[in-house]
């Protein structure tokens, strides 16, 4: 606890120090889970750049790759106190609002028409108010991501060679679920801890969309990509609501049209990425396994919905039922 105090402040001294040089009128920082690789970094680089042009400097936006400043949970409070500002985040929101399982929910969704229909309809501007409301972020558009695989030392073609795999997940209730039934070990790890715990030998799995298997190197530590597909997602830029209301109108305005600009960047990068990252992968030496994926949705279907409550279970047959 009180090295946590510690290291708070010594973050928010270090963080005053750094910028003491010419203070625009808006310092905003934002903290990102994934490195300078991948396109979440890189449109946010981009959207600093647009940012200080269209805003004459008024704007300026310093962006922290790797969970440097911060792991995607605190990044959240620390946007919630204003130390810093922006993220990139999704359903690890599920930890404060129900309705965010969806936005990454166990073989929910089949594909990016799903998802589309998701995000543009009833549930995804309910999931909208909700940020705003609940945790007091503003969604700036979504960033699309290719479904999830299972990455391990050896290939995992159906639920019964999972059995004991410790596999790291994400801080997010679902995921703990659906990784139980399958009779895995389900282990919830921030998303800069996995490299090494990998490499250690301390989690044997982790999953995760290519492109962000691809950035964060986990080629070198893991030989086997069984593709699951087991999670179609995405996950939404953000803006503390209360630095976002500091804005003069004129600010307000060109800060959302570069967002937008951003959004439609980063999307552009993401297809590029697409089309190359399963043979840039294969070249670095992953073997790519074909997976029983009928088994696994199977395995773990019920007991993803039990453990929703009976409202989120009429919210996940709607969602069906669209
Ligand atoms: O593996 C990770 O940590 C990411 O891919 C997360 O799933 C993602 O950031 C979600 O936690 C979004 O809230």
């Amino acid at each position: 606890y009180f090295f946590n105090i510690f290291k708070y402040t010594l973050l928010c001294l270090l963080l005053t120090q750094c910028s003491s040089k010419k203070e625009p009128e808006f310092l905003l920082r934002s903290s990102h889970l994934v490195n300078d690789q991948h396109t979440w970094f890189k449109a946010f680089e981009y959207f600093s750049e647009i940012l200080e042009e269209r805003s004459k400097g008024r704007i300026i936006l310093e962006n922290y790759s790797s969970e440097q400043i911060a792991k995607e949970i605190e990044a959240i409070r620390m946007i919630q106190t204003e130390v810093i500002d922006m993220t990139v985040t999704g359903s690890i929101l599920n930890n404060w609002i129900d309705v965010m399982a969806f936005c990454e929910l166990p073989f929910l969704l089949r594909d990016s028409v799903d998802m589309k229909n998701l995000i543009n309809g009833p549930i995804g501007k309910r999931m909208e108010a909700e940020m705003l409301n609940t945790t007091g972020l503003r969604t700036l558009g979504y960033f699309q991501r290719g479904p999830r695989h299972l990455t391990a030392n050896r290939p995992i073609k159906h639920p019964d060679d999972l059995k004991g795999l410790i596999v790291r997940v994400p801080n997010v209730p679902s995921f703990v679920t659906a990784w139980s039934a399958l009779g895995a070990k389900p282990t919830p790890m921030a998303f800069s801890e996995v490299f090494t715990s990998l490499q250690q030998g301390t989690i044997e799995a982790q999953e995760n969309p290519y492109a962000l298997i691809k950035a964060a190197g986990f080629s070198e530590v893991q030989e086997y990509l069984n593709v699951t597909s087991h999670v179609v997602s995405w996950t939404y830029p953000v803006i503390g609501e209360k630095q976002f209301q500091k804005f003069p109108d004129d600010l307000k305005k060109i800060f959302l049209e570069c967002a937008a600009d951003m959004q439609i960047y980063e999307h552009e990068l993401f297809i590029e990425n697409e089309k190359k990252v399963q043979q840039e992968l294969k070249d670095k030496g992953m073997t790519f396994v074909t997976v029983d994926k009928d088994a696994f949705n199977e395995k773990c279907k019920d007991a993803i919905y039990n453990s929703l409550s009976p409202e989120m279970q009429k919210v996940y047959h709607q969602i069906l039922a669209d």
